[in-house]
């Protein structure tokens, strides 16, 4: 049994890296704590951009800076420090050189040489499985890319209580309450990516923006195998939001792909852009960890068929259609048998007059 002050001390390093959602891709938003053998913070810090210095030596510069004395004390660390260079040195080092004398890890980093053999030889206690669980669903989308090749995607939509993203004529405003497009927008923020399909760009002209007039935030990726955005899209618009992607493939006409370059817009091309594999292969290797897919019906379709969504986040507007455009469009399966199963994340939280439900993938 792990001490409750371990668990505390890394409860609060995994807080620390909640707050870095959605700003450090490719790389994991990892969280330090140091602490010293009387149960005093020295010093804490987070990866706060990728290129940026990891939480270990932002939580030494931490201590440093309040006049702490790093030797002999433990770090805290949500994932397993980093044991080679990249854009940064490695953290194990930083920590050996920094006289630590414990350090404690949640979960190891699979895309580095494990540090324990550096510790030993140094003397210093290494422990790695802390809040395992919790790191792991921290870093979920980051260990989703770096082992599977595939970013963690979810999927979210707005429907009527009778499970319809818009009307038959393709009005789909309002189905959730103020509240709930509120935090919807708000939510994009922790992801690294939103997707959507160019139907939906088309049909609803969406910003796809965290906040309004927001300069940073998720980039804006449009799956359109003929790359047709309309010139005056508000995607497009002002250019000084974050990036905006168009996924396409053969289907693109020089003319539609010399104007959304002219616009700004990087462009992905792809042997088929109707091929879910293909675009969730693509999204992994521009480095997104957390893909949030908003859209719509044929776009959920391919990738509900395909099993590729990890996460649903599911928005439940007070209000019944009686018909309109379905969540998927497309052939279902022919059995329940044959249906996907999916475990409810947490207890539906209400906002406003609308349901939000996370469900999980049940692999
Ligand atoms: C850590 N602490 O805060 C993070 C780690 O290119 P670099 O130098 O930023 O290294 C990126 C790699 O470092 C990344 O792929 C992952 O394995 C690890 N991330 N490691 O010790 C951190 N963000
Ligand atoms: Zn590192």
């Amino acid at each position: 049994m792990a001490a409750e002050a371990d668990c505390q001390w890394m409860r609060r390093a995994l807080h620390l890296a909640a707050r870095s959602r959605g700003r450090t891709w490719p790389n994991p938003g990892v969280g330090c704590v140091i602490v010293d053998a009387q149960g005093v913070l020295l010093g804490q810090g987070r990866h706060r951009r990728c290129g940026a210095e990891h939480a270990e030596i932002a939580a030494l510069a931490d201590c440093r800076a309040r006049g702490g004395d790093p030797r002999g004390a433990t770090a805290y660390v949500t994932l397993a420090p980093c044991t080679s260079s990249g854009r940064t040195g490695p953290c194990s080092t930083a920590l050996i050189t920094a006289g630590l004398g414990r350090v404690v890890a949640a979960i190891p980093d699979p895309v580095q040489r494990p540090p324990g053999d550096d510790f030993a030889a140094a003397g210093i206690v290494y422990e790695c499985g802390l809040l395992a669980a919790e790191a792991t669903e921290l870093h979920a989308g980051f260990l989703s890319r770096v082992s599977q090749g595939r970013p963690r995607l979810t999927a979210k939509w707005a429907m009527s209580i009778d499970g319809f993203l818009a009307t038959s004529s393709g009005d789909s405003g309002w189905i959730s309450c103020p509240e709930a497009l509120a935090f919807s927008r708000r939510h994009r923020r922790h992801f690294d990516a939103i997707v959507i399909s160019g139907g939906t760009a088309r049909a609803d002209d969406p910003r796809l923006l965290a906040s309004v007039g927001a300069r940073h935030g998720p980039w804006r990726v449009v799956v359109s195998a003929s790359a047709r955005l309309p010139a005056q899209a508000r995607l497009l618009a002002g250019g000084d939001g974050p990036p905006v992607v168009v996924i396409h493939d053969h289907r693109a006409r020089p003319a539609a792909l010399a104007g959304l370059d002219q616009a700004g817009v990087r462009l992905h091309p792809l042997a088929d852009a109707h091929d879910p594999a293909q675009v969730v292969k693509a999204l992994a290797a521009i480095g997104f960890n957390e893909v949030l897919v908003e859209g719509g019906g044929h776009l959920h379709h391919a990738l509900l068929a395909a099993d590729l969504y990890d996460r649903i986040e599911c928005y439940i507007g007070p209000l019944t259609m009686a018909g309109g455009r379905p969540v998927a469009t497309g052939p279902g399966v022919a059995t329940v048998a044959d249906a996907t199963r999916w475990l409810p994340d947490r207890t539906p939280r209400r906002l406003g007059a609308t349901l939000h439900c996370v469900y999980r993938r049940a692999r």
